[in-house]
């Protein structure tokens, strides 16, 4: 087999998977201040994925008002045992700690039930009749690492003492900790260096789930800290899985730089998929050569890294079930019907931590167009199209009528200040926004031609300037406090 990493493109960071007996693996992802919460996603092949669904779908599950861009939900595992669906996730703008599970995947998920342990990147260790819950924080002795407890899965009560069972390598942060009970041995996969360019993931084993463990020879068995000149960078935070035909598979994070020789990655962390193969000492090798590759083929039990294939260009649309809402969505505030969205404004502000109206979707491929007809504007209202990172750096086509008409102005926000760019007087309100690897640029019909209003490098939208973890979603929003509503019909 061949195929082209990354294997879900664009905001999908943090990846967990696992299999099911139904012949398919499941795979969730962060997803910060955005509503509903934890992408869902199943594949048979691990190549070929689609969004099912979300975990957290109602307020009672996750309260986000007010968190901050890049707070709420970080890093969940899924793990599956004995015919129910367990993910275990941080709400680190809220009670931490807490898992949610169904019998039924494609149905609705549990209220949550909380694990008084610290720490973030929760995992879950299905093993016997024993579970052990794990994240990196501090134990009971205030030793941080890896710290590792056993738990009632029914009620999430702590039944042991918490121990630091690993410090990683000695990398900074480690992250990201999963434990395995494969043959003899315990293993430990944790992500160390922090997520940006030192990105790594290691491995460590035991006989005993509470240690001592010992580290692999070859740690770290992944990375891109190293591979210069390479598009693909920050690879770790891995999670292992095996296919039917006992192959392993570890999915994990990386990104995509804009270019080759330019560090600014804009699309967020998206999911990378390699083979990985027990060696002679029971120890991981993964892919090729220890780095993470645009492209994978797998021959007889070989792999080799190989180019990728080409990468579609985006044409950007709105489907229901991959949508994303900031924080608190109001679901009144939305009808969606065809290729058309209604969008009834508040006096929520996109540049606010407020619940404004607004529903997008990720910008999956560098070659991106978003082109959308806006009807029903009104006095006092604004409301258009964003490629948005966070509420102090996103790039506008706002649509506005007075009573000389309407108006479409491109407006570049970048670290929380608005500059103002081209205004074009029109007669009809339609808006594009047109993306390369390198640059924006935002387009408005006006005297029955495009006019560029504005355009601007995509490095202001990365994560190395904007800092946090989430990357570009392209959506449309309305502002309007006398709750007037837009129509937006998606081209
Ligand atoms: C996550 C940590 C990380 O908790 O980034 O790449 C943090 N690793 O493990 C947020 O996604």
């Amino acid at each position: 087999m061949k195929y082209t990493n990354p294997v879900i493109r664009g905001f999908y960071p943090d990846p967990s998977v696992c299999k099911a007996d139904d012949g398919y693996f499941y795979l969730v992802c962060s997803s910060f201040q955005f509503f509903p919460g934890l992408p869902l996603f199943r594949s048979r092949n691990l190549v070929d994925w689609e969004q099912i669904g979300h975990c957290i779908t109602r307020r009672s599950q996750l309260d986000l008002t007010g968190v901050e861009a890049s707070g709420g939900l970080f890093a969940p595992t899924i793990r599956y045992n004995k015919g129910r669906f367990y993910v275990v996730v941080t709400n680190t703008s809220g009670d931490g700690n807490f898992y949610v599970y169904t019998d039924d995947i494609n149905g609705e998920w549990s209220e949550p039930v909380s694990v008084d342990r610290g720490g973030i990147d929760p995992s879950l260790l299905f093993d016997g009749d024993k579970v052990y819950f794990m994240s990196n924080g501090e134990d009971d002795d205030g030793e941080h690492g890896v710290s590792l407890c056993e738990i009632d899965i029914d009620t999430g009560k702590v039944l042991s003492r918490c121990k630091c069972i690993s410090k990683g390598s000695g990398g900074r942060f480690i992250e990201a900790p999963h434990l395995y009970h494969i043959g003899e041995w315990y293993y430990l996969l944790a992500a160390e260096g922090g997520t940006e360019y030192g990105h790594m993931e290691c491995m460590f084993r035991s006989r005993e789930p509470f240690g001592p463990y010992e580290g692999c020879h070859h740690n770290p068995i992944l990375t891109n800290r190293n591979l210069g000149g390479y598009t693909v960078q920050g690879a770790g935070h891995a999670d292992i899985v095996q296919d039917d035909d006992g192959q392993w598979w570890m999915v994990n994070l990386a990104f995509r730089q804009i270019h080759m020789w330019r560090p600014f990655h804009h699309l967020g962390r998206e999911v990378f998929l390699e083979p990985v193969f027990f060696d002679d000492d029971g120890w991981l090798r993964v892919g090729s050569d220890g780095t993470c590759r645009l492209g994978y083929a797998l021959e007889n039990g070989v792999c080799t890294a190989v180019e990728a294939g080409e990468y579609p260009k985006q044409r950007w649309e709105i489907d229901k079930k991959e949508a994303c809402f900031i924080r608190c969505p109001d679901y009144g505030n939305y009808r969606f019907d065809g290729n058309t969205v209604e969008l009834k404004g508040t006096a929520n502000k996109l540049n606010s931590r407020d619940n404004v109206t607004f529903v997008g979707m990720r910008q999956r491929e560098f070659e991106c167009t978003a082109e959308v007809e806006t009807e029903g504007v009104a006095e006092g209202m604004r409301c258009g199209i964003t490629a948005y990172m966070n509420e102090g750096n996103h790039y506008d086509l706002v649509a506005e009528r007075s009573r000389d008409g309407c108006t479409v102005t491109g407006i570049i926000n970048v670290g929380g200040v608005p500059i103002v760019m081209d205004t074009v007087r029109v007669d009809e309100i339609r808006l594009k926004i047109d993306a390369d690897a390198l640059y924006y640029r935002l387009w408005a019909y006006c005297g029955g031609q495009w006019v560029c209003l504005a355009g601007m490098e995509s490095k202001y939208l990365s994560s190395e300037v904007c800092e946090g973890f989430t990357g570009v979603i392209i959506g449309l929003f309305c502002e309007d406090g006398n709750g007037g509503t837009a129509k937006f019909t998606v081209r």
